[in-house]
């Protein structure tokens, strides 16, 4: 399509105000800003215009016929011991074939902790300040040695974070993988519209753009040709977690066993949420389909609502965990007569200008943005399964600079793993009543990742280190 034919679709749409400013622009601006209009899909806008931004109550989830999802509970909560063993193995086995893939999202904008840079960079363990990226590297790194088979890593980073990700592990050479195992590729963007529609300006020369949410991931991994790298390189199975969460099984052989077993095609953790508030999604069940329904779609009424024992009604959180099977994935992501991602609207305050060019930083919100989330490829995916996991070793999320899932309560948390894991070893370790450690010390995922590989590790140590401040093992 040439300019003048971009532009004239513009405003065929209704859309010509994105080149309000065309005349006054550089002609690298001009550049700039075509390529960026080349980008949206004016016809999609115009649907979700239709659907989300001018329907009243736009983008409601539908509730009818709602019922607890059913899930396989732990061991230790009454799980069958025999079924979990069975499916560690064949979780193994799929990882001594080459079989699985670590997939990281790390496109999000990270407002909340009030971080500048890429979240993946931010330092995080509780001696070693090693960064949410090293940590996960590391856990990988470790799996790929125990099962004999190096795994390949995918991260999803946006626009905005893209080359200072790049950057980062190149500098720090891909904290010992093989960086021909660790690839980036970049999300899709979605425009931002005022409440009439409009797609807003971020300056005379660009559109208001951004990351289309982590459901964009699916397109993304198609689009970027990481599932064709997965299919020659044998990978049939996706271990999905969120850049935020230090603590997390980024490899767990149980759940991915309970996968391959189910012949799923996306499963899910859930943890049993910790108070009825708690900002988790719900996993549900809906016309025989395993769904989430975020927090804030689910009425508070029902969030709160327990069973005849005292428990909550619907008490399985999402921690955004996911085993994706990859023609799974590759389904969703080409998409076609009712498969799609649906998108939901988010109200923001969006820096835009005026109509004079002027920047504009609005103090309420003046448009919407528009965002996928991942676990809505849930209703589309046969034999869906939900376990259980065990929250303090798989869930601590850093999410706000202070408070509830901050730093602070994340290291805790770390801290509280890395004494159980000592005292599994048959180690003497003070801790204060919520089981914090005293001493201030770190375990890399390289010396043991789980309680059983910790132990083992430890066992073989002839000579055991003390337990003081500054203890760290590697
Ligand atoms: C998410 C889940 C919530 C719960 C919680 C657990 C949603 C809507 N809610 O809440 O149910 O499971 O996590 O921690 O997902 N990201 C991208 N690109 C984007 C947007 C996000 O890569 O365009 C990544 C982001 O980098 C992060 C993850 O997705 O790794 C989660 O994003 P979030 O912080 O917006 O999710 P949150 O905390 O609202």
């Amino acid at each position: 399509m040439t300019t003048e034919e971009l532009i004239s679709a513009y405003r065929a749409a209704g859309q010509g105000q994105v080149f309000a400013f065309w005349d006054s622009l550089s002609p690298q601006a001009r550049d700039q800003l075509a390529a960026e209009a080349a980008e949206v899909d004016l016809a999609e806008v115009e649907r979700l215009n239709r659907t989300l931004v001018f329907k009243a109550g736009g983008g409601g989830v539908n509730l009818d016929g709602l019922a607890p999802a059913p899930y396989e509970p732990l061991p230790e909560n009454g799980g069958n011991p025999a079924k979990w063993a069975e499916a560690k193995a064949a979780g193994e086995a799929a990882l001594r074939a080459g079989r699985v893939a670590a997939f990281t999202v790390a496109g999000g904008q990270g407002t909340r902790l009030g971080y500048d840079g890429p979240k993946g960079t931010f330092p995080v363990t509780p001696l070693k300040k090693k960064t949410l990226f090293h940590v996960f590297a590391e856990k990988i790194r470790a799996a790929g040695l125990r099962y004999g088979r190096p795994l390949h890593w995918f991260i999803m980073t946006s626009h905005a974070n893209h080359l200072q990700t790049e950057t980062f592990f190149a500098q720090n050479h891909y904290f010992g993988l093989d960086k021909n195992r660790v690839h980036f590729f970049r999300q899709g963007r979605m425009p931002a519209v005022d409440f009439s529609g409009k797609i807003l300006l971020e300056t005379p020369g660009s559109l208001a753009l951004s990351p289309d949410g982590h459901g964009g991931s699916l397109r993304a991994l198609h689009r970027s040709g990481a599932l064709d790298l997965m299919k020659a390189e044998g990978i049939d199975t996706i271990s999905y977690f969120q850049v935020d969460n230090p603590i997390v099984r980024s490899i767990d052989p149980a759940f991915i066993g309970f996968h391959l077993l189910s012949r799923s095609e996306m499963s899910n953790k859930m943890v049993t949420k910790a108070y009825p508030e708690e900002k988790v999604g719900h996993f549900c069940v809906q016309n025989g389909k395993v769904i989430v329904v975020e927090y804030s779609d689910m009425p508070m009424e029902m969030q709160r609502e327990t069973a005849p024992d005292g428990t909550l009604r619907y008490p399985a959180g999402s921690i955004a965990i996911h085993i994706i099977d990859r023609e799974f994935a590759r389904r969703l992501a080409r998409g076609g007569e009712g498969v799609a991602l649906p998108f939901h609207r988010a109200d923001k305050k969006i820096p835009t200008i005026d109509g004079a060019g002027q920047p504009v930083k609005p103090e309420k919100a003046n448009g919407v943005k528009f965002e996928m989330f991942v676990f809505d490829a849930l209703p589309f995916a046969n034999n869906s399964i939900v376990i259980e996991t065990a929250r303090a070793d798989d869930f601590s999320p850093v999410k706000n600079a202070e408070g509830l899932d901050s730093p602070q309560t994340s290291r805790d948390d770390q801290m509280r793993q890395f004494a159980r894991w000592l005292k599994a070893g048959g180690a003497t370790v003070e801790t204060d009543a919520t089981g914090v450690p005293k001493q201030l010390m770190e375990i890399s995922p390289l010396f043991g990742y789980d309680t059983d590989s910790f132990v083992e590790r430890w066992h073989s140590l002839p000579i055991k280190p003390e337990i003081r401040d500054g203890l760290y093992l590697e």
